[in-house]
């Protein structure tokens, strides 16, 4: 997976000569039995290339620890500076995106996080989920919420030790859930953040340079299995299938398929290529799905690994895609 992305340049360093000298960047990283310093230094650096299920689980658990937190409550506030100072942390620039949600109750203040990791093309491709919790006594969304959530944070660390191809922003989005109920107001009374996001790009004139998106959503189930998601577009499900079976992940990513109302559909509105990875199979008869069973418990970090690295495992060729699609090739590099 390293080979697919340019390290930077700090990364390489950290590394050490030995490798540096070895792998040009962006090949592959052999092992070589005949020197030890040369295939510790690879192993480390694959092993870094994959995301931690055991980080991911606990992102979950430090979010559910904070309590239940719905748009507007103070508990979202303590999450949101967890979520700052993580993607801080990876050494991404982290902005965030504050607005009013105009709700069934009233004026609700919300935040988008957004950190960018600078690729080679200023052209973006987001990777996103939500972490806002549904407004429920005792809710706590372990895996509504929490897992997507710590699905963006882990594949946000893994690939900021890359250059990748295009640029990524990490996109955390804040009033994803209902306030009253998810048709309430004419069916608007959901997805404030990214109906707000997308609006706002395309406002600012960015939305122009978002080429793809990449939504998480309740991918922590222990019993993982996502179906492809009708909405989504083909090209995209067919390339995260694809990585899914190359990792030898095809019993949890079926080959039925469902229709999902979701963060997607505002940027799919507005012209950009989405795939929605979301298990809305969640329980005995989906009988966890927004209410209190939705605890730690239920949730697997192996689970959030599976679906992130199967998305960092389908980013270059999302990008190939993309490259054939401006029928844009790499400028040949000065001697
Ligand atoms: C997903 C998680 N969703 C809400 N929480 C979106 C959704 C809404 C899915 C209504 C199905 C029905
Ligand atoms: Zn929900």
């Amino acid at each position: 997976m390293l080979n697919r992305f340019r390290l930077t340049e700090q990364r390489a360093l950290t590394l050490g000569m030995v490798l540096l000298l070895a792998v040009p960047s962006g090949c592959h990283a052999q092992s070589d039995s005949s020197s030890p310093a040369v295939s510790a230094a690879a192993t480390s650096a694959q092993q870094a290339a994959e995301v931690d299920a055991a980080r991911a689980y606990d992102h979950v658990k430090k979010m559910v620890a904070l309590g239940p937190h719905p748009s507007g409550s103070e508990a979202i506030k303590k999450v949101q500076v967890y979520l700052e100072n993580e993607l801080a942390s990876y050494g991404l620039k982290v902005s965030g995106d504050s607005f009013n949600g105009e709700t069934p109750r009233g004026s609700v203040p919300m935040k988008n996080i957004i950190a960018e990791l600078r690729g080679e093309k200023p052209d973006i491709v987001l990777i996103t989920g939500h972490y806002d919790t549904k407004r429920q006594a005792d809710f706590v969304g372990a895996n509504d919420g929490g897992s997507s959530a710590a699905a963006v944070l882990e594949t946000a660390r893994v690939l900021s030790k890359t250059r990748p191809e295009y640029t990524l922003w990490f996109v955390l989005f804040d009033g994803e859930e209902a306030v009253v109920d998810w048709s309430a107001m004419d069916g608007r009374d959901n997805t404030y953040g990214s109906r707000h996001l997308a609006a706002k790009l395309k406002s600012d004139g960015t939305l122009s340079r978002v080429r793809a998106m990449v939504l998480f959503d309740m991918i922590g189930d222990k019993d993982l299995d996502i179906k492809r998601e009708g909405e989504s577009t083909p090209w995209m499900v067919d390339t995260i299938w694809k990585a899914a079976h190359a990792l030898g992940h095809q019993k949890q990513f079926l080959n039925s398929e469902q229709y999902i109302s979701d963060d997607h559909l505002p940027f799919k509105e507005a012209g950009v290529p989405v795939v929605d990875l979301i298990d809305f199979n969640y329980g005995p008869q989906h009988s966890y799905w927004h209410t209190n069973l939705d605890t730690l418990d239920k949730i697997s970090g192996e689970s959030i690994k599976i679906v992130a690295d199967v998305v960092i495992r389908a980013l270059p060729e999302v990008f190939k895609h993309l490259n054939q699609a401006t029928g844009a090739s790499v400028k040949p590099t000065s001697q």
